[in-house]
């Protein structure tokens, strides 16, 4: 595959580098995306909807049951080619790379990458929603989707515990987002992969930078509402487009 000049350019003198991903990192490793259609007991369901403190409040049992399916398959995923070619690239140590990510699966970390940040936390990460205690892993994941299923109940208080989550209307980790925020101010260039850009405040990250002067570069089959303030756009998949980034630029400095 053949590197875009403007991208391979933009790599090769960035030294300080803010990776921002979303669900289309984690696509090629089977696990579906915000905007893909929810498929099975979730068909006809947004998922924003199910993601937030009213749906839990209303019926955590149903709520639980579509995060303990989605524990399940993201502990059956695999982290693709992109996770891995980022994880090199850090290692390759020519520049310093900063992995900041909406997404709350471990791909990243299973390819061997730092996370910087989970700003909308992560799923495995359990907590009791009433005083908020970390809780321990639960069980054997599902062998296959429930409509609806019991919350564990928290050692501590008695109250339910919950994914380690951002719900939408939730704040996010202000310790991540400080994080992610100063990565990107620091940084001399951002990648934004496989996000489309619509959840706040995450994708006003990549634009802070770009108000900044700092090059922005966006790798996503899609347009979206990003592609506006990127200085590059690669429009192939993140699995396919990381790793030729990466041999490109280890052909540069052979
Ligand atoms: C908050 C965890 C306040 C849940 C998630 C400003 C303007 C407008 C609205 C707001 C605003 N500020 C706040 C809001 C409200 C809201 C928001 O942004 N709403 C949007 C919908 C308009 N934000 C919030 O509620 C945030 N909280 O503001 O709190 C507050 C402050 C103080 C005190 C109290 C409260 C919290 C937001 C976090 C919500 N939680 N996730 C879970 O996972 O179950 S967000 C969730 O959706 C994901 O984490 C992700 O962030 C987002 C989905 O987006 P993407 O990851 O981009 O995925 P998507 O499917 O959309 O797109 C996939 C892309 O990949 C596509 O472009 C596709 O083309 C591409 N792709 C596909 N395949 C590939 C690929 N790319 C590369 N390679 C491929 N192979
Ligand atoms: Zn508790």
């Amino acid at each position: 595959m053949n590197v875009p000049d403007d991208v391979l350019d933009l790599a090769r003198r960035a030294r300080e580098i803010t990776v921002l991903t979303g669900a289309g990192m984690s696509a090629e490793s089977g696990l579906a995306t915000f905007r893909d259609a929810q498929t099975g007991l979730w068909a006809n369901q947004d998922p924003a909807s199910l993601a937030t403190p009213e749906a839990w409040e209303a019926d955590p049992a149903r709520v639980w049951a579509w995060y303990r399916w989605r524990m399940t398959l993201m502990t059956r995923a695999q982290p693709n080619a992109g996770h891995r070619a980022l994880a090199e690239w850090s290692e390759a140590g020519d520049a310093h790379l900063w992995v900041v990510t909406q997404n709350v699966d471990d791909l990243h970390e299973r390819a061997g990458s730092d996370v910087l940040a989970h700003l909308h936390g992560s799923i495995f990460a359990l907590r009791c929603s009433r005083c908020g205690q970390d809780a321990d892993a639960v069980g054997e994941p599902l062998t296959e989707p429930v409509e609806r299923l019991d919350p564990p109940v928290c050692v501590h208080c008695g109250g339910l515990v919950r994914p380690g989550i951002v719900w939408f209307g939730e704040a996010l980790p202000q310790d991540a987002l400080e994080r992610a925020e100063a990565a990107t101010l620091s940084a001399d260039l951002v990648f934004v992969i496989g996000t489309s850009g619509i959840v706040y405040p995450a994708a006003g990250l990549p634009i802070m930078a770009h108000h900044r002067g700092v090059p922005v570069v966006e790798i996503n089959p899609e347009e979206t509402d990003l592609s506006d303030i990127a200085t590059a756009t690669w429009r192939v998949p993140a699995g396919e487009a990381l790793p030729a980034l990466l041999t490109a630029l280890r052909e540069n400095t052979a």
